[in-house]
């Protein structure tokens, strides 16, 4: 319980920190992690459900039609362990596939999303062990000691969260996985591919403007957290593509001259000044294969779409 406070506490201060900073710089952007309060995390689910959004049906799709070739990828009694615990149908697909999996480790930061989710898994597959591990995959962190090393262990971090990072960060990451499933350890990583522009920019601007309420939600919860004063009418979602980086950028426009509190500290706005919100980088396989390259990996197998919309990768 004391432990949970204090994350609770620590994440509170780390917002705060960031919002001061993010909102204080001449280009003002907020880390995407912020995103994901409750509200959030519901309209994210609600966003991999929509037309425009493609990446979660299709990655799906990829791993329902390849399961078999994948699992054999895997290898038989692999370790399982996920960078995030929120793939649900996907990990279930995966671990469905798989021939008598030794073990399954969801890492999460967040403790009471990270039980929910192995419970669920649990209840579908009552005879694999599951070890989830409170863990922010961001960080470096050693996995715990007795975990076995014989069988094949295999990183899984499937959604295209990998895009969400800066490239450092993402080469920082592989690298990290590298580090906790050895030398004949595998991973298995879901990649968004770039594509035809119109496809990218509506994916994120949806003309139900769920992606648009996503991205207002974090200055409700900056109202609601950190005592701000934010007027919701006042921004517009934007999604724009940002060539030089190859990602899609989420902003929050403001629609007016204006200031807003937050933290106990003002802030101005010109008309028509952002804040960047998320970055989501989109890859061509090539440049994946460098990065992975970078990060001491070897691309084995490239599974994808008919429309080469997405890619699964198996890495070695
Ligand atoms: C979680 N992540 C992979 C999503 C993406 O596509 O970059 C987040 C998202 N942002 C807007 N729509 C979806």
């Amino acid at each position: 319980m004391l432990e949970k406070v204090n994350l609770h506490s620590r994440q509170h201060e780390q917002f705060r920190a960031d919002v001061i900073e993010g909102l204080s710089a001449s280009r003002k952007m907020l880390p995407c992690r912020w995103l994901y309060d409750d509200r959030g995390s519901e309209l994210f689910e609600q966003i991999t459900k929509l037309p425009e959004y493609y990446p979660t049906r299709t990655e799906t799709g990829i791993l329902k039609a390849r399961a078999e070739e994948i699992a054999a990828f895997c290898g038989e009694r692999a370790v399982v362990i996920e960078y995030g615990a929120g793939a649900g149908v996907k990990t279930e697909i995966l671990l469905g596939a798989l021939t008598n999996p030794a073990l399954y480790m969801p890492l999460d930061i967040a403790g009471d999303f990270l039980a929910a989710s192995a419970a669920r898994i649990e209840g579908r597959f009552p005879y694999l062990e599951i070890r989830p591990l409170v863990a922010d995959f961001t960080d470096d962190f050693e996995l715990p000691a007795d975990l076995p090393k014989l069988p094949p262990r295999v990183g899984f971090f499937p959604g295209s969260t990998i895009g969400n990072l800066a490239p450092l960060d993402a080469a920082d990451f592989l690298r990290r996985v590298r580090g906790h499933v050895g030398k004949d350890g595998r991973a298995v990583i879901g990649v968004d591919l770039k594509k035809d522009l119109s496809v990218l920019l509506r994916a994120y601007d949806d003309g139900a403007g769920v992606t648009a309420e996503f991205n207002k939600n974090l200055l409700r919860r900056i109202n609601r957290e950190l005592d701000g004063n934010f007027d919701l009418e006042g921004f517009a979602h934007e999604a724009r593509w940002n060539a030089r980086n190859s990602a899609v950028e989420m902003h929050l426009v403001s629609l007016r001259r204006q200031s807003a509190t937050a933290c106990g500290r003002r802030f101005s706005f010109a008309l028509g000044e952002t804040i960047h919100t998320e970055n989501s980088r989109k890859y061509s396989l090539e440049a994946f294969r460098r990065l992975a390259e970078r990060a001491g990996w070897r691309v084995e197998q490239v599974w994808t779409d008919p429309d080469r919309l997405f890619a699964v990768i198996g890495l070695c």
